[in-house]
């Protein structure tokens, strides 16, 4: 249905994925709100409506990667440990069953621009297609990921073959049988579509920069039975799941690296790689991610574990170098489950663009800074997002003073927990910038922030508070927190979308809260206590 001349609601909610359905839900079933959602798309779902690349499948493993609500737990069962797209969008129909989101969803709506109107104090929302709304309450929940970044390559349009960016995959499946598929970037994107055509392609190409550390997934299917036994205990795996640092259901061992006998470490390091996941990654010694040492031993044992399944010399040191190509674990890695035996199969390669960068796209290929011509019939552009503040900046968002957020956000990064900026009363976002985003279980950050923007606005209808807009000494402190907690660790010592490193001339910051969910949580929570010490209230 399209959005009425007049709507006029309490809550604007952009974007119908994880976060938006949250909201959505809490809010107007637990609070009574009127709640709007305007979704770019067409169906809920987020990300899992947008990603349908070849192998797109969730890096999380279920139950973790769900929604805490028993309502829509109860019933519903998975196929997979780490499900794919196709499955998570199955679950976005069940999350509909149960809570009936459609029918307050805008589908096909865009949001281009929004001000905040002093007298009315509401927001104006306007549309692509020329529609307005009003709403007192605005809340972005439009994703980390929802502006596309591809550099832009000489003669990129020239290109004849089938050529498409990771996020803007058509929906009937592109056939890649036999054909000469090239995959830029090794994100964990580029990882997950080169595994997955190269079974049945002819050849798969990946143009290399920064080989990504990847853990094995140990991908398994799940029983009826054994997630019905299981269901006893969501409860409290999902309490659980808040104290942990990610919103995991396993946590950083209370133990350095060096605490450790070489034969202990060795022991340690080769339960968490059986088990698979990101346990390696996140479940390791607590000093991995902020001491040089210690965060070598965890890529030499990586290295090991790797190379060896790499027969051939050439790729083996491209893709899993004796040398670590940055600290292990401040870049996102990939779940793999034969990547590496695929590509070290003949008719498939890899290009280490820093050797040989991407000079040109032709008609029919790419050409190498060497002069070498390679030919394909599909391209996969696997080169991510302007992942964390791109989205936000591209919305028209304007402050109380008519200066766009793309304006505020130019030099650097500023807001309030992560949820609210100063300038702009009423408007919250979630799973964006500085909040702890990219270093957290998507689900759990959003519930965890959810519930936050839905008790501060409880809070407001009950204290008879009309509007509230963070302070600018706040904002500071924030991004003051957000950068000294961040340069205890490794992160900012690795080019990474964590830190706005990947798109060229985006300030170089952290962007993530790096203190762990149950700390943000802490600090969020005092506003409430606190009666909103950090925001101007009227
Ligand atoms: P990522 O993780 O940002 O990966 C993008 C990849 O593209 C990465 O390997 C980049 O290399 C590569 N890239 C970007 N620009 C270039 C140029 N100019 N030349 C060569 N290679 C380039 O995006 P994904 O979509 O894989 O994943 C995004 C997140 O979504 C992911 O972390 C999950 O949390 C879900 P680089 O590493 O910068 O050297």
């Amino acid at each position: 249905h399209n959005v009425p001349e007049d709507l006029e609601t309490d809550v604007l909610i952009v974007g119908a994925g994880f976060g938006g359905v949250y909201l959505c839900h809490k809010l107007r079933d637990e609070l009574g709100f009127k709640c709007k959602i305007f979704e770019a798309g067409k169906e809920l779902g987020g990300i899992w409506h947008w990603n349908c690349y070849p192998g797109a499948r969730v890096d999380t493993q279920v139950p973790v990667y769900e929604y805490s609500l028993e309502k829509v737990w109860k019933d519903w069962y998975w196929e997979e440990k780490y499900p794919g797209h196709a499955e998570l969008r199955r679950y976005f129909d069940h999350v509909e069953k149960q809570l009936d989101i459609k029918k307050d969803t805008y589908f096909d709506t865009r949001v281009v621009a929004a001000s905040f109107d002093k007298e009315s104090a509401k927001w104006i929302i306007k549309t692509e297609d020329g529609r307005t709304a009003k709403a007192k309450y605005l809340i972005n929940a439009i994703g980390f990921a929802a502006k596309r970044h591809f550099p832009d390559w000489k003669g990129l349009d020239t290109f004849e073959g089938i050529m498409h960016h990771s996020s803007f995959w058509p929906e009937s499946d592109v056939d890649v049988k036999g054909k000469r598929v090239a995959v830029i970037g090794t994100g964990s994107t580029g990882i997950q579509i080169a595994q997955e055509t190269a079974k049945t392609a002819g050849s798969v190409t990946v143009f290399q920069r920064t080989p990504n550390l990847c853990l094995p997934m140990r991908q398994r299917k799940l029983s009826r039975e054994e997630q019905e036994e299981a269901k006893k205990d969501y409860p409290e795996l999902y309490r659980k799941r808040m104290t942990t640092f990610a919103g995991f259901s396993y946590d950083f061992v209370e133990k350095n690296t060096f605490d450790d006998s070489p034969e202990e470490r060795e022991k340690f390091y080769q339960e968490l790689w059986d088990e698979g996941g990101f346990k390696y990654w996140l479940a390791t010694y607590k000093d991995m991610l902020f001491d040089k040492e210690a965060n070598q031993q965890a890529y030499d044992f990586w290295a090991k574990q790797t190379r060896k399944r790499i027969q051939d010399p050439r790729k083996r040191d491209i893709l899993a170098p004796l040398k670590a190509p940055h600290a292990w674990g401040t870049k996102r890695p990939s779940l793999e489950q034969n990547y590496y035996e695929m590509m070290d199969k003949p008719e498939n390669d890899v290009v280490d663009v820093n050797e040989t960068p991407i000079a040109e796209f032709t008609k029919t290929g790419i050409v190498t800074s060497d002069g070498k011509l390679r030919e394909f019939d599909v391209i996969a552009l696997a080169t991510g997002f302007d992942s964390l503040t791109g989205g936000m900046k591209n919305m028209g968002l304007k402050d109380i003073h008519g200066v766009d957020l793309s304006e505020k956000w130019k030099m650097g990064t500023w807001s309030f927990l992560g949820m609210t900026c100063n300038g702009y009363p009423n408007m919250f976002f979630l799973y964006g910038a500085q909040g702890p985003t990219a270093f957290s279980n998507g689900p759990s950050c959003v519930e965890c922030q959810g519930d936050w923007i839905v008790d501060a606005i409880a809070k407001l209808r009950k204290d008879d508070i009309n509007y509230l807009e963070a302070t600018k000494e706040a904002e500071e402190e924030w991004r003051r927190k957000v950068t000294e907690i961040s340069d205890k660790t490794l992160f900012p010592g690795t080019s990474s979308w964590y830190m706005g490193a990947n798109v060229p001339g985006k300030p170089r910051e952290q962007l993530n809260y790096a203190g762990g969910l149950p700390l943000y949580e802490k600090e969020c929570r005092e506003q409430l206590s606190n009666n909103f010490a950090g925001f101007i209230k009227a």
